[in-house]
């Protein structure tokens, strides 16, 4: 059985109690949920992961590569939060790691401020997704099983 790697950066520890009118009632619970199931209609695993610390999640990218090395990956789903925008340290990460990485967003980041319209991870990306709220996550699992 092959593993998806779903891995939430800073804050989204806070969904569901913060800004409903961005980012939907839903608590990241709730998100792990749906996330399960998709696997689950899948055959696939889910390590599903949520760290506010940039250096937790290149090593969780790090330990992705690891289980690609081993063929045992599907892919990851990465919501890197505000680090899409800043971190030259998690696109370092994921090249030539060889992963299927999904970026994606809750929000649609090009309808909001100018500074999120850029993301340092999309060159590393096979797929990006934003602006379906949080069905974007299992949409994401489903593209990844399809791939
Ligand atoms: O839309 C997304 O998923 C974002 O990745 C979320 C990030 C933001 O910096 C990106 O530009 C777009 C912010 C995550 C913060 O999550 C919160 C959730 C609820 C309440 C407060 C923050």
């Amino acid at each position: 059985m092959k593993t998806v790697y779903v891995l939430n950066g800073p804050n989204l520890n806070l969904l569901g109690t913060r800004e409903p009118a961005v980012y939907g009632v839903h608590t990241l619970a709730d998100v792990e949920q749906m996330c399960a199931a998709a696997c689950a209609r899948h055959g696939l695993a889910l390590q599903f992961r949520q760290s506010n610390h940039e250096g937790v999640l290149v090593d969780w990218i790090h330990e992705a590569g690891q289980c690609h090395a081993r063929g045992e990956l599907a892919g990851v789903v990465l919501n890197a939060g505000a680090y899409t925008h800043t971190s030259v340290a998690l696109l370092d990460a994921i090249k030539g790691t060889g992963i299927t990485l999904i970026e994606l967003h809750i929000s649609n980041v090009f309808a909001r401020e100018s500074f999120r319209h850029h993301s340092w991870i999309s060159a590393a990306a096979r797929a990006v997704m934003c602006g379906f709220g949080v069905q974007g996550y299992a949409l994401a699992i489903d593209g990844l099983a399809q791939m």
